[in-house]
C-alpha cells in the first residue's frame, strides 16, 4: 500500500487567512480523506512561513517583537485549520526549533558539496514576494520599478552567499525529462521548462540587512534566504536531518500542492536544493489557479478579501468546499460570486442531492416502518452497477487532480436517480405493486449509500450524517465497507431533516 505525503504552502504570517489560502489547505484535505477512503495512509502537512524582510516589516508596522507577532498571527492560521476541519498531521512554524536544526544541518551540507559560496549581491527585490529579480523580469512605471506580480521592487547590495542554481540547469532539464508528471498542469510545466532553459543564475541564499530569520551556522552575520528557509519545512516536518526516522523514510518524497504564483521555488530552487544535499527531490509539484473576487483580484488594499469565517457561516463548510472544487478546474483561476455559490447550493446541492435523499428516506419511513429489506435484485440493479464502476474513473480524476469532474460524474447520477424516483413513482406503486415498490426504494438507497462515500473527502459533514441516516456509523465512509452493507439483510432508515439550506 502506498504511503502518501501532501503538503500545502505555509503560509506567510503577515496576513490574516483568505479564501486562496483555505483553497490551498481545503484541496489538500481533500486528497487525504479520499485517500482515507480507499484505507491508504496519507500523512497532511501544513504551517506558517514566519521569517523574512516582509514579515519583519508587519512587526515592526504593528510595533511589536517579531516573534510576538508571529506567535499571534501563525495562530490565525491555526484558527483556520480549526475552523475548516482539517485533517493535517502536524502543522509547522517555521520559528520552531526542529525546523531551525533542519534548515542549519541543510545549508551544513550544501556548503560542504560546495554547492554554496560567499560573495555579493546587487540587483532588484520584492519584498512582498520574497524574491530576487531578474533584469528581463522587471516592468517599468512612473520611474519605479514592479515584478510581473506587480510588485514593487527593491534595490539590494550586499554581502551574500550564492547557491550555485547554474551548475544544477541540466541535471533539472533530465529530471523533467525523466519525470514528466513533475509538475501539473502540464501547461505549467511547459513554462517552467522554458525558463531553466533560458539559463539558470546562481541564486543569492543568504541575507545581512535585517535580523529575522535562521543564521547561517557558518557565518552568524548572515541569515538564510526565507525561501531556503521555508521550502525545507516540508522535510522539517519529517524529521531532517535524521532520514533514517520511520516517517521520512515512509513520506519523502511528497507531492506539494502551490498555488501558481509559487511554482518556481518550489519546481526549481527545491529540487536543486535537494539534488545537490544529495536527497531525493519532491515527487510532484501540484500548482492550481488563482481565484478572484467578483471578478477583481483579492488584495488588503482593495478591502474585497474574502474571509472564510463569513463565507462558512453564510453557506456552510460543506456547502463551501463542494462550490470551491465543483466550480473551477483546479489549475485554472476562479472567480468567487454569490450568484454561482447560491445557484450550486440551491441547484445541485439542495434540489437534486437532498431532495432526493428527504423524499426517498421520508417516504421509507413513513411507509415502510423505518425499514427495507436488501435482495440480491438491489446488486444487480443497473445504476447501482455503473456507480461501481464509476470507482476506476473517478480514481483517476483524484490522481489528475480533476476535482471538478470527479464530482461532475457523480452529480449525472443523482441526476438519473432523481429520474428514476420519478418514473417508477413509488408512491403509485405502493397501491399497484407494494414488492417492485420495495425493490425499487432499496435500489436508490445502496445507490445513494456509494455516491454518498465518493462524496465524503468533499462533504464529510454532511455525508457522516447521510450514513447516519442509514444507521452506518463513520467507518462506513471508506469504499471497501460496501461490501459488509451488501452482506446486511436490510437497513433501518432514520427520519431525514433537510441536508442543505437553499440560499435567497
Ligand atoms: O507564498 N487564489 O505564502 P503566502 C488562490 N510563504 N490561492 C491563493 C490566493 C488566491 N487568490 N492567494 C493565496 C507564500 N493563495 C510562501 C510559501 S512554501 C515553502 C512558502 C494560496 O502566504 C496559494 O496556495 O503568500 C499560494 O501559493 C499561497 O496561498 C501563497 O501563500
Amino acid at each position: 500500500m502506498p504511503n502518501r505525503y501532501f503538503t500545502t504552502p505555509i503560509y506567510y504570517v503577515n496576513d490574516k487567512p483568505h479564501i486562496g489560502h483555505a483553497y490551498t489547505s481545503l484541496s489538500v484535505d481533500i486528497l487525504k480523506r479520499y485517500y482515507n477512503c480507499l484505507d491508504q495512509n496519507c500523512f497532511f502537512l501544513t504551517g506558517t512561513d514566519e521569517h523574512g524582510q516582509k514579515v519583519e516589516k508587519a512587526a515592526s508596522d504593528a510595533s511589536i517583537d517579531p516573534q510576538k507577532f508571529t506567535d499571534s498571527v501563525s495562530q490565525n492560521f491555526r484558527d483556520m485549520s480549526s475552523l475548516l476541519n482539517l485533517s493535517n498531521d502536524d502543522f509547522i512554524r517555521t520559528t520552531e526549533k526542529r525546523h531551525k536544526k533542519s534548515v542549519q544541518s541543510l545549508w551544513e551540507i550544501l556548503e560542504k558539496n560546495d554547492d554554496i559560496y560567499l560573495s555579493k549581491y546587487s540587483g532588484w527585490y520584492s519584498v512582498r514576494d520574497e524574491a530576487f529579480v531578474a533584469d528581463n523580469e522587471i516592468e517599468e512605471k512612473e520611474g519605479r520599478k514592479f515584478n510581473s506580480f506587480g510588485s514593487e521592487l527593491t534595490w539590494v547590495e550586499e554581502e551574500s552567499y550564492f547557491f550555485r542554481l547554474s551548475k544544477w540547469q541540466d541535471k533539472l532539464i533530465q529530471f523533467y525529462d525523466d519525470n514528466p508528471d513533475f509538475i501539473v498542469p502540464k501547461s505549467r510545466s511547459n513554462e517552467v521548462r522554458k525558463f531553466v532553459e533560458s539559463g539558470l543564475k546562481d541564486l543569492s541564499v543568504s541575507r545581512t540587512t535585517f535580523n529575522w530569520g535562521i543564521k547561517v551556522p557558518t557565518n552568524d552575520k548572515h541569515i538564510v534566504y526565507v525561501w531556503l528557509d521555508a521550502l525545507t519545512n516540508y522535510i522539517s516536518a519529517l524529521g531532517f536531518p535524521d532520514t533514517a526516522n520511520d516517517n521520512y523514510k515512509k513520506y519523502w518524497p511528497g507531492i506539494h500542492v502551490v498555488g501558481k504564483d509559487i511554482i518556481r521555488f518550489h519546481a526549481v530552487f527545491w529540487p536543486a536544493f535537494l539534488m545537490a544535499a544529495e536527497l531525493e527531490p519532491p515527487k510532484q509539484i501540484v500548482a492550481h489557479g488563482w481565484w478572484t473576487n467578483e471578478g477583481q483580484k483579492i488584495s488588503k488594499s482593495t478591502g474585497n478579501v474574502i474571509d472564510p469565517h463569513e463565507l462558512i457561516e453564510s453557506y456552510g463548510l460543506d456547502e463551501v468546499r463542494y462550490f470551491l472544487f465543483r466550480e473551477v478546474p483546479f489549475g485554472n483561476d476562479g472567480d468567487f460570486s454569490r450568484e454561482s455559490i447560491k445557484n450550486r447550493i440551491n441547484g445541485e446541492l439542495a434540489n437534486n442531492f437532498g431532495n432526493l435523499i428527504q423524499r426517498v428516506l421520508s417516504f421509507i419511513v413513513k411507509n415502510l416502518d423505518q425499514k427495507i429489506e436488501l435482495t440480491d435484485n438491489n446488486f444487480k440493479f443497473n445504476t447501482f452497477v455503473d456507480i461501481l464502476e464509476m470507482e476506476k474513473s473517478l480514481n483517476n480524476h483524484i490522481s489528475d487532480y480533476k476535482f471538478d469532474e470527479y464530482l461532475k460524474e457523480i452529480f449525472v447520477f443523482l441526476n438519473s436517480l432523481n429520474n428514476y424516483v420519478d418514473k417508477q413513482a413509488p408512491w403509485a406503486l405502493k397501491k399497484t405493486n407494494p414488492d417492485l415498490m420495495k425493490e425499487v426504494l432499496a435500489n436508490i438507497c445502496i445507490c445513494i449509500i456509494r455516491l454518498t462515500q465518493y462524496l465524503h473527502p468533499f462533504m464529510p459533514h454532511k455525508t457522516i450524517k447521510i450514513l447516519a441516516l442509514f444507521n452506518l456509523d463513520e467507518s462506513f465512509k471508506s469504499f471497501s465497507k460496501i461490501e459488509e452493507i451488501l452482506n446486511m439483510k436490510s437497513l433501518k432508515i432514520n427520519q431525514p431533516e433537510p441536508l442543505f439550506q437553499k440560499i435567497e
